[in-house]
């Protein structure tokens, strides 16, 4: 390692004193002109990584939803996973060393995580289409240089689109190619050989209206949409010609405005799509023939998804077992419907794709799915190799079912939650189902629901159990939202710190919107007072919200 060298680099990423920051769920987020410095460290991190796992390591340059100013990155693991907590430390430490300390910060992450120094690194690159992102991602090449790292730059791709070449790099190609035409090909040939067993009665053509968030799903479905034009055809909206990236649309805003996003012509009955800036996240959403706009959000994609998974379990008469992951914003009458209605088991880990993930690898096939929309199927490693076998021994019905089962473990990003790669499996599932959207969206009725924000001194007062469904500090808490939670029927209601933010979030649900509205105000109320609320007391939540 030349020390000189990092030293005299690291001066031209100068990290402004003072400024503190933290490797949270998402990696590093805030305001793009405060990031250069970070972006340089995890440069040099990612070669360290790159070095004690002998894998290639991912950077991708990206705030996902957030506002277009803002911008962050994050490292993936060998097979596509976030990264390990323990790196997520070191990460924190190196982008909040003062320059004078960078080297021993350095030194010191390399003795704790027996770095071989000798190894070779290699990493590969991504960014989103935020004006900041070459730049930054420039400084990530930085620092990847200097520690005398190997490295491809994709340029622009989704966050999903890098999890999925690091995951063929380590792989040897077994995965996939891992280029970007290797990725619309191994999707895109799945879709295809799945929906044919749809249309081969008839001319039903599926299309879907997509609305971009302005951001990198344009570029990349551009492209792709032809490779699979004979299952579906896609019209794109908010393609970031003239609107703003998230700015009022994007899965985000969709689901938590619960309305239309702009820039999108939706008529009645209609199936319409939002993807996030970097398209990890989808949902869905439709207007009825009254006006009223239905949203369909992760917990109906997983219901979807894992229903149909069931059946074709069912028909190839093979003991998998399969699991539904969700977190506490599942809506409740989700997991009623799983766990009563389908009987399958269902499970819940703490907010972050990570935990879910992690989760759903315990199963031969796990379905994990955050209500906002962020998700995908797991297939452990033998059950994909089971299944493939039997796709060619079985007979008849039960050898096609096998053969669409295969099909869906090619058409499923097993590094990440995908956007592009759900899309397709639901638009599968809805063609060979017949399904239209109002049938998809009657599988059963979301409870009426409310998120509030409540702002306190520290958030970390807020200590939570139970996969965040209860709190254990500060004292009282939890015995006041039980007290609120019985005034409500069907109610339910919980609290945790934010990981991106700094707020306390707050999740209600009850019978009506009222109810729920009002428990969450109420919860809300509690928070301030237990857990040192600053500024103006929450306010009643408004139609407006
Ligand atoms: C991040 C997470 C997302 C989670 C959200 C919660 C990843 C890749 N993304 O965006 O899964 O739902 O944070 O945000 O893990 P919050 O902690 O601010 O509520
Ligand atoms: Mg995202």
């Amino acid at each position: 390692m030349d020390l000189d060298s990092i030293s005299k680099h690291s001066a031209l990423h100068a990290k402004p004193s003072g400024l503190i920051l933290q490797y949270g769920t998402a990696g590093f987020r805030m305001k793009a002109e405060h990031l250069d410095h970070v972006m340089f460290r995890m440069g040099l991190l990612a070669v360290l990584r790159s070095k004690q796992t002998k894998s290639t390591i991912g950077v991708m340059v990206t705030a996902s939803h957030n506002p277009e100013e803002d911008n962050g990155v994050k490292l993936v693991d060998p097979l596509g996973e976030m990264l390990a907590p323990s790196w997520e430390e070191h990460a924190t430490c190196l982008a909040n060393a003062e320059e004078q300390n960078m080297q021993k910060v350095l030194m010191n992450i390399c003795k704790k995580a027996a770095v071989d120094l000798q190894q070779a690194a290699f990493i590969v690159i991504g960014r989103d289409t935020r004006s900041s992102s070459e730049k930054l991602a420039q400084s990530v090449i930085d620092g990847i240089t200097v520690l005398g790292g190997q490295f491809h730059d994709y340029g622009l791709l989704t966050t999903p689109q890098l999890h999925y070449m690091v995951y063929c790099r380590n792989t040897n190609g077994q995965y996939g190619k891992a280029t970007v035409e290797g990725y619309y090909q191994k999707l895109s040939k799945a879709f295809v050989e799945l929906t044919k067993q749809a249309f081969s009665s008839g001319d039903e053509y599926q299309s879907l209206k997509v609305d971009c968030a302005n951001g990198i799903g344009a570029l990349q479905l551009r492209e792709m949409r032809g490779y699979f034009s004979q299952g579906l055809s896609v019209q794109l909206f908010n393609v970031g010609t003239k609107g703003k990236l998230n700015h009022l649309c994007g899965a985000d805003f969709v689901k938590s405005h619960q309305k239309p996003p702009q820039g999108m012509e939706m008529k009645s009955n209609e199936r319409c799509c939002s993807f996030d800036g970097d398209a990890d996240r989808i949902v869905y959403y439709y207007r009825d023939t009254d006006g009223h706009f239905h949203l369909i959000d992760g917990d109906k994609i997983a219901t979807l998804i894992s229903s149909f998974l069931k059946e074709l379990l069912l028909e190839i008469g093979e003991n998998l077992n399969l699991g539904v992951v969700q977190t506490a914003y599942a809506n409740g009458s989700s997991t009623r419907y799983l766990e009563e209605v389908m009987k399958v088991p269902v499970y819940c880990t703490k907010t972050g794709v990570k935990h879910l993930h992690h989760k759903a690898q315990e199963f031969d096939i796990g379905v994990y799915f955050e209500a906002n929309g962020h998700g995908t199927v797991l297939f452990s490693k033998a059950a994909e190799m089971k299944i493939k076998q039997l796709a060619k021994e079985l007979e008849d019905k039960k050898r096609k079912a096998a053969k669409m089962l295969a099909n869906i473990i090619d058409l499923s990003n097993q590094a990440a939650g995908d956007a592009i790669s759900d899309m397709l499996v639901i638009e599968a599932i809805l063609a060979l189902k017949g399904l239209t959207i109002q049938q998809w969206d009657a599988l059963y009725t979301d409870l009426p629901n409310r998120q509030l924000k409540v702002k306190v001194a520290d958030r970390q007062v807020i200590c939570t159990t139970d996969a965040e469904r209860q709190a254990v500090t500060p004292p009282g808490l939890q015995e006041a939202i039980n007290d609120l939670v019985k005034k409500y029927k069907l109610s339910r209601a919980f609290v945790r710190p934010s990981g991106t933010e700094d707020v306390v979030r707050v999740y209600a649900e009850a019978d009506s919107q009222e109810s729920a509205d009002s428990l969450a105000h109420e919860v809300s109320c509690a928070v301030y007072q237990l857990a040192g609320g600053v500024g103006e007391k929450p306010q009643p939540v408004s139609e407006d919200i």
